[in-house]
């Protein structure tokens, strides 16, 4: 075991047999939901995957490790403590080193997903490139993340607080794997539509698992992005949305928040906005992510245990 890595032991053991894991992240917690919706998410979460037949995952930082599963009381830290750091690889060694909390975005779980050989993952959105790019130079660390973990991402798409097309090119330079699911249109988040085409859909689990275990069986390292279009009784009003989205930009730009703040502002400005209704929708597009995560988790381990 690496002393910097902590993978609770139920996870262990299932990950020795070749039992299906799903692992979900803590930033969606710590600073991408308010209190105490974040909580109840992420208790729901754990057991959605579980009724599926995985073992869930959550990973954080705690006490010098980055920890793979989350036990309640760290939970619930996550959820309420303010200050929680927000951890991609950049910031990890500093997280483990000066003992942090520290919540993980996409990209920090990747690395512990990957680190501890879990193949699925199950979030809300991915962090991409923003829209004002040219200027900032924001492209969030998710992407060069996925670009070398050996993980299968299950999202929504991502939401249009980024430049999408652009986010779709970055992908592909970047040589990840974007799997529509059941659509040919990378969704939007909130809205199963953004009318940007993908390259490639799948109909089921077991076909996104068999592509998985190709890539991999190869020896390409990298992940693939599952986009899971919102269910339609759940999606937003799109005009709503975008105005939404308009007006977070705008507060955004006028108080100078940037880096790595600029995501959670806008998701707590759109939830203000939206009166709370963009965080219902929210939270039912991210339990749909899990239930399709926790089926490919089963469907992929399935194939790895029948090697
Ligand atoms: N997009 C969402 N919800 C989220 C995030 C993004 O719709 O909770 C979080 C994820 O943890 C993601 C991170 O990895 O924000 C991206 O942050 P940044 O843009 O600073 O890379
Ligand atoms: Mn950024």
């Amino acid at each position: 075991m690496k002393p910097f890595l902590s993978i609770h032991s139920e996870i262990q053991s299932a990950l020795k047999n070749d039992e299906p894991v799903v692992a979900l992240e803590s930033t969606i917690v710590a600073h991408g939901m308010p209190y105490p919706e974040n909580l109840e998410t992420a208790q729901r979460l754990e057991s959605l995957v579980r009724s599926a037949g995985a073992v869930p995952a959550t990973i954080a930082v705690a006490n010098g490790q980055l920890q793979i599963g989350c036990d309640a009381e760290l939970l619930h830290s996550l959820a309420t403590e303010q200050n929680v750091w927000k951890v991609s690889r950049r910031d990890l060694p500093m997280a483990l080193a000066g003992s942090k909390l520290g919540a993980t975005t996409v990209s920090g779980t990747l690395i512990g997903a990957n680190l501890a050989g879990i193949s699925v993952f199950a979030t809300g959105g991915i962090g991409g490139v923003h829209r004002d790019v040219a200027n900032t130079w924001d492209i969030s660390a998710d992407i060069t993340e996925l670009a070398q973990s050996r993980v299968a991402v299950v999202s929504a798409g991502a939401k249009s607080i980024l430049d999408l097309p652009k986010t779709l090119e970055a992908l592909e330079t970047a040589g990840v794997t974007v799997i529509g699911y059941k659509t040919n249109e990378f969704p939007a988040f909130f809205v199963r539509e953004s009318g940007l085409q993908v390259r490639h859909q799948a109909q089921s689990p077991g076909e996104i698992a068999r592509a998985m275990h190709a890539k991999w069986t190869l020896g390409l390292d990298g992940g693939f992005l599952v986009a899971n279009p919102i269910p339609a009784e759940f999606a937003a009003d799109s005009t709503a949305i975008n105005h939404a989205i308009e007006l977070g930009l705008e507060a955004a730009a006028n108080a100078q928040i940037q880096g790595k703040d600029l995501t959670p502002f806008l998701l707590r400005f759109i939830n203000e906005v939206t009166d709370g209704k963009s965080l219902a929708s929210n939270r039912k597009l991210v339990e749909n992510n899990v239930s399709v995560g926790a089926q490919l988790a089963v469907e992929f381990a399935r194939l790895k245990s029948a090697e």
